[in-house]
């Protein structure tokens, strides 16, 4: 550990503090292997203090008016847009993703949903009804309180400001959690936020496991709104933690996406777009098509040319400019990853491409956690590797007849956050799509995203929605007041 490694501490009332306990966890570089940095390792004294200082804010930040808090949250996404290179560098250091890839995605998606909500609140809507000629009803939205706000280490940034974003631009105070893998970006968050005037104890941010600060963050009766993403299994364990408490809850989970192409598809369109949604961010996107489906008329060209493309993908340095794909966030992912391209292989599967670790990169990165892009095919659809979430650069492709059938395999998973159909038929597309059970269907496109639609998954990928309109309501409590006349 280099003494001079940089502490990424908390941030309460404003204030960078360093644990009450003074531990810190080493903060590892995935491209190397080596910790760079070290991480608040705190526990629940902090989260204490961090809801006393969101209390102290809450009764200020709630009677700020729109503008103003408008005004502070544009600000912010300035001040993003201003260091976005340094942020975009952190960002790839800290996860493993290439520089170019957080400089292009992650970071200006961060200052865009702050952009998106500090003028959403500028035009909300409120309802009023007349009840015949007895009474005038209003519906009043009002912050809630303080917001607990959990969020993984895939895309840190830009889901963590996807949920401080609305929940302190309706007027709430927030907590926020980050991933103790990926800390560093939410650190330098808070030096912008201080900087654009956001008044001490809107925004705090502790720092530490799931099990020491996440779970004291979802079991607090002062903490009455939760907003979590990552995955499933700890999706159960928020969610069980916070009914006794009837807390609102919205869970961002997991996926197992079906991306499915038809043969009448506009084939380079969908081999560029599925090698995209195969491989963007090393696999590490809840939204990524991980089970590719193609019609048997054309599965033979598409494996051949989707393999031909995904095999150029340039892997390297994460910090080198023309690396397109990076580092696996950490080990205990990478030894996710292996595992189930072991198991895939037992299931009958065949290893079409990659399925192991690329030649070392570099000096610096001979002990990073990388791994090949890889795709299997051969496999049957209801086996392991076609139902868990690998969350790694690995994909499947299985063939299939017509559209009943690939319909079947599509929905044949406990998840449903995402999905793709490729076609150009767009009788055929609206029809697939509204049978297909996930909360976003793309059709001959991936990840294009509009930050006023609902966003969110069905079934195990979650409870809830996030995205525009769906987030600002989320966020706030509606009060109907009737008035007789
Ligand atoms: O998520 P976790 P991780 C999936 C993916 C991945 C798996 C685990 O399959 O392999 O989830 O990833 C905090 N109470 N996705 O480890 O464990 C934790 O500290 C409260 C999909 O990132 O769910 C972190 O800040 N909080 C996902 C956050 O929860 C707890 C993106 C997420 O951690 C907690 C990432 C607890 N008991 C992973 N335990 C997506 N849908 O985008 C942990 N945490």
């Amino acid at each position: 550990m280099t003494k001079t490694a940089e502490k990424i501490q908390n941030f309460i009332d404003g204030q960078f503090v360093d644990p009450v306990g003074g531990k810190y966890l080493d903060n590892i570089e995935p491209a190397t292997g080596k910790p760079y940095s070290q991480v608040a390792d705190s526990d629940t004294r902090e989260v204490d203090l961090a809801v006393a200082a969101a209390e102290k804010a809450f009764a200020g930040w709630s009677q700020t008016s729109a503008a103003d808090r408008s005004r502070i949250l544009l600000r912010i996404a300035d001040l993003i847009e201003r260091d976005l290179e340094k942020l975009a560098r952190a960002e790839s250091i800290d996860t493993g993703k290439p520089l170019s890839l957080a400089r292009t995605l992650d970071i200006p998606r961060a200052a865009s949903n702050f952009r998106f909500f500090a003028t959403a609140i500028l035009h909300t809507e409120s309802e009023a009804h007349i009840t015949d000629n007895v009474a005038f009803n209003y519906t009043l939205r009002q912050p809630r309180g303080i917001a607990g706000l959990i969020s993984p280490w895939n895309l840190p940034l830009y889901l963590l400001s996807w949920k401080i974003a609305p929940a302190i631009a309706v007027g709430n105070t927030a907590i926020a959690k980050p991933s103790e893998l990926t800390a560093m970006t939410a650190f330098l968050l808070c030096g912008l936020c201080r900087e654009a005037g956001l008044p001490n104890g809107v925004l705090n941010v502790v720092h530490g496991t799931g099990p020491n600060v996440g779970a004291p963050i979802t079991a607090h009766p002062k903490i009455g709104t939760i907003s979590f993403t990552g995955g499933t299994v700890t999706g159960r364990k928020v969610a069980e933690a916070c009914a006794p408490l009837f807390k609102k809850v919205s869970l961002e989970l997991g996926g197992k996406n079906p991306n499915i192409i038809f043969a009448d598809a506009d084939l380079d369109a969908a081999i560029a777009g599925s090698v995209r949604s195969s491989f963007a961010n090393q696999g590490q996107v809840c939204l990524c098509g991980s089970r590719i489906f193609v019609e048997r008329s054309a599965y033979a060209d598409f494996v051949n040319r989707f393999l031909d493309q995904a095999s150029k993908l340039k892997g390297g340095d994460p910090l080198d400019d023309k690396t397109e794909q990076g580092a696996i966030v950490g080990k205990t992912q990478l030894d996710k990853v292996k595992f189930y391209v072991d198991l895939a292989q037992k299931e009958g599967g065949k290893i079409a491409l990659g399925g192991k670790a690329p030649e070392p990169i570099n000096d610096r990165c001979r002990e990073g956690y990388f791994f090949k892009p890889t795709v299997i095919t051969g496999l049957p659809v209801s086996c392991r590797t076609n139902r868990e979430e690998i969350f790694g650069p690995v994909v499947t492709i299985t063939p299939f007849d017509n559209e009943e059938e690939v319909i079947g395999y599509a929905n044949d998973t406990e998840y449903g956050l995402a999905s793709s159909v490729w076609t150009q038929n767009l009788t055929r597309a609206h029809r697939v799509a509204e049978k297909i059970h996930t909360g976003t269907v793309w059709v001959n496109c991936w990840l294009v995203r509009d930050l006023r639609v609902p966003f969110g998954g069905m079934k195990q990928s979650g409870v809830g929605r996030e995205g525009g309109e769906e987030a600002l309501r989320f966020f706030t409590e509606p009060k109907n007041i009737c008035i007789a006349k």
